[in-house]
């Protein structure tokens, strides 16, 4: 069995994490009293993290506050090797400041590390509710990722699944992004078969489905269309109300023709690592060092980085050097 510190030193793709969720407990308590730390892990309760996200947009309410907890969360996955982080996140008006302002703070910091970070930018389910809101989004996202050529390099639809608004108006609205940029989306974390397949037909570059825990039982996907689906080990667990992770759903994806990342989603509201998340499955799964290593390789070939050939290649050698030691 790989132990945690072997997969602690090993080099680690994330691809999946929300900046607000991966924010730490312990950091926003210590930033506001009135922050109350919450465990959705034992009482598994999906509503739950929905109100923790809510309770984290109020501690973290201005620019410095967003530059001191971007900066907690790069630094957290630079510790434990990681190599390439596509963090998301909802651009913000955050008092005076503007959503441009939100998004330069968080490349300015992430410009600090050694790590190669970009960002996807989000779109929350929750606050379109028409088709003219969600057009207006999309516009507005797209307008913010053409100002940052550099650092966006996607967009990720995200946000409460038990609000339905994805059918009807987001999907519609995406259909009319333009530039055409990369996109992943969070669906079937909740079962809802007719948004899955209703996202799966439409005319979008989709590229990545965040989580997939639940997904039609005559899904057919075409293997030329070289998706990925995003694993998120203990959020799947706390959305689909699971015991154990020997139940997840690891147990048919890795039989489709896609390709898998494995993600935290919200390490601060969830407290786990990267390295505890691949470690969790590989217990659960019995996975060997070269089946994390090929989950690495997957999530590179995955990734929205516009030169995924030299991340492969950084990851290669540092790999090597690890052999080496
Ligand atoms: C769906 C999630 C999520 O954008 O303020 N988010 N959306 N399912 C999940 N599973 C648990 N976890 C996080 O980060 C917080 C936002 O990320 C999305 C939600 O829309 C949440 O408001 P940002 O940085």
């Amino acid at each position: 069995m790989v132990s945690l510190e072997r997969i602690e030193a090993l080099p680690k793709v994330e691809l999946h994490a929300h900046l607000s969720g991966s924010v730490s407990q312990e950091f926003l308590a210590a930033r506001s009293p009135e922050f109350r730390p919450v465990d959705v892990v034992g009482p598994r309760s999906l509503g739950k993290c929905f109100e923790y996200f809510r309770a984290v947009s109020r501690v973290i309410v201005d620019l410095p506050g967003l530059a001191a907890s971007t900066r907690h969360v790069v630094s957290a996955f630079a510790a434990e090797e990681c190599v390439y982080l596509e963090l998301r996140t909802t651009p913000k008006r955050l008092g005076a400041a503007t959503e441009v302002e939100y998004v330069e703070t968080v490349r300015r910091v992430a410009a600090e590390f050694e790590l190669d970070v970009k960002l996807l930018l989000s779109l929350d389910r929750g606050t379109v509710g028409s088709l003219e809101e969600a057009l207006a989004r999309v516009k507005r996202l797209a307008d913010l990722a053409t100002a940052f050529p550099d650092f966006v390099v996607g967009i990720d639809v995200c946000g409460d699944p038990r609000v339905k608004t994805l059918v009807p108006y987001v999907l519609p609205a995406l259909e009319h992004l333009s530039p055409r940029l990369p996109l992943t989306i969070h669906t079937g974390e909740i079962r809802d078969d007719e948004e899955v397949r209703a996202i799966l037909n439409a005319d979008i570059d989709l590229r990545r489905l965040g989580h997939a825990c639940f997904l039609p039982e005559d899904i057919m996907i075409d293997e030329r269309r070289n998706f990925t689906i995003e694993l998120c080990p203990t959020s799947n667990l706390v959305a689909m109300n699971l015991a154990d992770l020997t139940d997840h759903h690891f147990t048919d994806v890795r039989h489709l023709p896609v390709r898998l990342s494995v993600n935290t989603d919200d390490r601060g509201l969830f407290n786990c690592s990267l390295s505890s998340e691949l470690h969790d499955l590989a217990v659960a799964f019995d996975l060997s060092w070269d089946d994390l290593v090929d989950l690495q390789r997957q999530a590179i070939r995955a990734a929205f980085h516009p030169d995924t050939d030299s991340l492969l290649a950084a990851f290669e050698s540092k790999l090597a050097a690890l052999d080496d030691d």
